[in-house]
């Protein structure tokens, strides 16, 4: 015991006194402690208040970003690392349809796909040795997804998409089609350019990568889903909009939908989120590397410097975004990338009937 423990208040000091106000200033600071503890336990670090519209807080963490499935397609989502994310909101569903020309009727944005195609963009962006094409070809057009009546390679993506002159957002399959029957579905053909140009007018921002997975796993650790362990397909039911079958003929649309749902068709994942596997592929802010994991800082990863994509050397040099979570043209059979490590990538410029996009925001 210390020689000053039983000694008296000196003079001067007065020992607080029972009722003193200091005793109730103490109780109020343990309790006020106290409650803010329970409240961090409950709610982890989600700011007070309401949640922006349509979006769900994804707490702070660290995760096991990337997998060591053998499958060659997840070759670039090796090696499986930490990863710490800090806190954000991120959109519960796909930006829509009904979401995107609210944008477009604000700001009469011209989307990508709706213009004539410049010619500096199409020699930044074109395979080697492709020509430039002549002038009258010009014509602004996106790439439409066209069901093979034969059985095609899946990696030759010219064989299961066209360039369509007219198809854009509003007529996701040319002209002739509309989107009057799917201002629930996500917005498509919109390119890395449009979807950052609904974001600053959202007061929003694209995911990176590292936000998108961890927000995809659901809070899961090692999943191979984004709803877990179970299998994509139970007793005829169906966990996300995917490919049935084989590709080639006539689609066998077992989950319900040939090319994109409405938003909110499937169950959500641990975090709320809807269709983070399959319907499109969602644009992150990230440019695309093969080999980033290898070399990705711990804490909050925005991606490399630039791209690389050594898979296509005629497009190596070609920039390009990442893409996560697979679409309706997914399945385990060719494009398994509907996993939550599954990565893509695309071409800055160009979107198609099967890429869209949902934002995050900073709290
Ligand atoms: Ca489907």
């Amino acid at each position: 015991m210390g020689k000053h423990a039983n000694r008296p208040a000196e003079a001067g000091q007065s020992a607080p006194r029972s009722g003193s106000p200091f005793k109730w200033l103490a109780l109020a600071v343990v309790l006020g402690g106290a409650g803010i503890g329970a409240a961090i336990i409950l709610t982890g670090d989600k700011p007070w208040g309401s949640s922006p519209p349509g979006m769900v807080w994804i707490p702070s963490g660290t995760f096991r970003m990337g997998t060591d499935d053998p499958n060659y397609r997840f070759e670039d989502a090796r090696p499986i690392h930490d990863v710490f994310v800090s806190g954000f909101w991120m959109d519960e569903t796909e930006v829509t349809n009904e979401q995107f020309a609210a944008f477009v009727t604000a700001t009469n944005y011209v989307t990508v796909a709706e213009q004539k195609p410049s010619k500096e963009i199409l020699l930044a962006t074109m395979p080697k040795g492709a020509q430039l094409p002549p002038d009258e070809a010009l014509v602004p057009f996106s790439l439409v997804f066209a069901p093979p009546t034969d059985e095609v390679p899946f990696e030759n993506e010219a064989d299961w998409t066209k360039p369509v002159p007219g198809a854009c957002w509003k007529h996701p399959e040319g002209p002739g089609s509309d989107i009057k029957e799917r201002m629930n579905h996500p917005v498509v053909h919109v390119c890395f350019v449009d979807a950052e140009a609904y974001c600053k007018w959202a007061g929003k921002r694209l995911p990176t990568e590292a936000e998108w997975e961890r927000a995809a796993r659901g809070g899961l650790e090692g999943k191979p889903f984004a709803w877990g362990d179970e299998p994509v397909q139970e007793n005829g039911q169906w966990r996300c909009n995917i490919w049935q079958g084989r590709f080639g003929g006539k689609p066998n649309a077992l989950d319900g939908f040939v090319r994109t749902a409405p938003v909110k068709s499937f169950a959500p994942n641990g975090f709320g989120l809807y269709d983070v596997a399959g319907n499109v592929w969602e644009w992150c802010a990230d440019w695309y590397t093969p080999g980033y994991y290898a070399v990705s800082p711990r804490e909050n990863p925005k991606g490399p410097a630039g791209s690389y994509d050594p898979s296509r050397p005629d497009e190596a040099h070609v920039p390009k975004r990442v893409q996560r979570g697979g679409s309706f043209l997914c399945s385990d059979g060719f494009c398994a990338r509907y996993k939550p490590y599954g990565r893509g990538k695309g071409e800055v410029y160009t979107g198609s009937s099967h890429i869209g996009f949902r934002c995050a925001k900073d709290r």
